[in-house]
């Protein structure tokens, strides 16, 4: 059975991504919601209505697994997908919590996100929940997803505008810096750039990758590496540059796209 992959629209195929480079026998069924992203500044009950529609979608599907690949989702609405679904749950939030808190020496972890993530506390609630100790700098970063979108991934208008939000939460001293949305990993290079060799950048994509290998093995749900995958891309709408866009994220062509219509 596939594995089923969610996301307020484009950005989890960062984690689509991440997946076929970790477990290239997997199956995916990937939806994104392109018709109402986006989600990060939208109301707790609004996202958490959404989810649960898109969960169903796909728990129909007979996917073995669900993944909320995009963290704003994940931030209000895990507790809702988990309680209505049959089959385990992964989310990006406690893949980035427990990556970070694996790469932390010092216990001070910075987290940067969508505000709607930011403004709901899941990544410090989640890092406090094993290490209660550990001093987490949160900022909300709203004009990266746009820059990202527009492709300005080494612009000087996206370095200035990091420099800026990046400004509080260096001069906590983090060692570790989460990448809390399914955008940033392809502003990877120029973060790191930003913050210095002496931070450590938690690409919350690979993250789940490897939460999702070691779930499939504990769980015995590996597919037999007999035939190449299918993925299928179900989207509730195919905006402007959709193509352009989701191949940049997905870092190949991006075929068996589906559009539904609600
Ligand atoms: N996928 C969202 C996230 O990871 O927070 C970003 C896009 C959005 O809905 N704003």
């Amino acid at each position: 059975n596939p594995i089923g992959v969610f996301d307020s629209g484009v950005g989890g195929l960062t984690v689509v991504r991440a997946l076929m480079e970790r477990l290239p026998f997997e199956h995916i069924e990937y939806f994104g919601d392109t018709a109402r992203v986006p989600y990060g500044v939208k109301s707790v009950e609004t996202i958490a209505h959404y989810t649960t529609q898109i969960a169903q979608f796909l728990l129909e599907r007979q996917v073995k697994l669900l993944i909320i690949a995009c963290n704003t989702m994940a931030s209000v609405s895990a507790q809702v997908v988990r309680d209505l679904s049959p089959v385990p749950v992964l989310d990006v939030i406690e893949a980035g919590a427990l990556a970070a808190l694996a790469a932390s020496q010092s216990r001070r972890i910075g987290v940067i996100g969508t505000p709607t993530t930011i403004n709901s506390n899941a990544y410090a609630r989640a890092i406090h929940e094993v290490e209660p100790d550990a001093r987490v700098v949160s900022q909300a970063c709203a004009l990266f997803v746009p820059l990202v979108e527009e492709g300005w991934l080494d612009h000087p208008v996206t370095r200035l505008t990091a420099q800026e939000y990046l400004k509080p939460v260096l001069a906590e001293r983090v060692d570790t810096l989460v990448l809390g949305c399914t955008h940033y990993p392809l502003l990877k290079p120029l973060l790191a750039d930003v913050t210095g060799p002496q931070t450590t950048l938690v690409d919350s994509a690979e993250a789940m990758a490897e939460r999702t290998a070691a779930l499939l093995t504990d769980l015995n749900l590996h597919t037999p590496a007999r035939a190449p995958a299918d993925y299928h891309f179900h989207v509730t709408d195919v905006p402007l540059r959709f193509q352009t866009i989701g191949e940049r994220f997905l870092g190949r062509s991006l075929n068996n796209v589906h559009v539904v219509k609600w």
